[in-house]
């Protein structure tokens, strides 16, 4: 399952995040009417999952209310079949008790789950803006330096236990190596079932660097520690977002991009939408020979629940 090449490439997209600003790109989308269209055109050009945060329409800041998500998850599942996958990681001040909402309220096929505690730090990229959009965004930025983002084993637990009738899956995301071995710990008390599937997040500082060596440590310490369990996905922040993605398509993996991860669709030239880095990612897997899975062909390798039994 890990390693296999022959298997079809699943395409996330990450469509808002909480770490970018409506100051750093235009097409940052915040408002219901943006996160859905882009969402929508993300999956047209061929996302199979849908990572979805919401935000605050007025200003762009970061939200957990269930109201900002409502506002677009609907419109998401009427117009497209791909796999809504909600966000639990959506504010770092809020506890994970807290975090959990969205998911147990829209009870999506899948929702992240942060596998550690990091220093989650984007504060470097306020030194580039001298003029911010809102007022929010700057410090919002500057206080990721000291922001510890928690992520405890007694959270990653009782986070389990909390959407175990829900039957999500999760996307763990992996900031570093030591963060597979908590996710080993918590398939070994039995928290989470196979198949797993791991999002390897490279080029966060805090976590483990963007670098073809770390992807190759990460990969081999997976298939040591789950076998045929897991299925993998690698996101890489910034500049590293197309390397790492075309990378681990090649090693049997599959790929995360998206504006939560990279603002930016070639150097120096920021992306129009989600929808452009989608397409052209998959214009460079296929010319590598891969093929793209549909949004059942993931919930088929991912054994999800189905599109029809969500909340929403
Ligand atoms: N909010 C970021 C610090 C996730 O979606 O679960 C982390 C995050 C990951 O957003
Ligand atoms: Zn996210």
């Amino acid at each position: 399952m890990a390693s296999s090449r022959n298997r079809k490439t699943i395409i996330t997209c990450a469509v808002t995040g909480a770490i970018h600003t409506p100051t750093m790109s235009d097409a940052l989308p915040y408002t219901a009417d943006e996160i859905a269209r882009q969402a929508i055109e993300a999956a047209e050009a061929g996302a199979a999952i849908l990572h979805l945060h919401a935000r605050n329409p007025k200003d762009g800041s970061v939200s957990i209310e269930l109201g900002d998500f409502n506002a677009f998850l609907p419109r998401i599942k009427q117009s497209t079949e791909a796999v809504v996958n909600i966000s639990t990681g959506g504010d770092i001040s809020k506890t994970v008790a807290e975090r959990l909402g969205p998911a147990l309220a829209f009870s999506p096929e899948m929702c992240s789950l942060n596998m550690g505690s990091i220093n989650f730090a984007f504060h470097r990229m306020a030194a580039r803006y001298d003029k911010w959009k809102f007022d929010w965004e700057k410090a919002y930025v500057e206080r990721s330096e000291g922001a510890i983002f928690r992520n405890t084993f007694k959270d990653l637990r009782e986070a389990a236990e909390a959407l175990r009738p829900h039957k999500v899956r999760f996307e763990h995301e992996c900031y570093d190596v030591g963060h597979l071995y908590n996710l080993k710990f918590g398939l070994d008390q039995g928290w989470f079932k196979a198949p797993i599937f791991i999002q390897f997040v490279m080029g966060i500082l805090g976590g483990i660097g963007p670098e073809v060596d770390n992807l190759v440590f990460m990969k081999r310490t997976a298939d040591r520690l789950f076998g045929d369990q897991y299925h993998w996905s690698v996101l890489g922040a910034g500049a590293a977002q197309l390397p790492l993605a075309i990378t681990a398509a090649q090693l049997g993996g599959h790929v995360r991009v998206g504006l939560e991860d990279s603002l930016y669709i070639s150097r120096g030239r920021l992306a129009t939408s989600n929808a452009e880095q989608v397409h052209k990612v998959r214009r460079l897997l296929e010319d590598l020979g891969h093929e793209i899975a549909t949004p059942d062909e993931a919930r088929e390798m991912l054994g999800l629940k189905g599109g029809d039994s969500v909340a929403f």
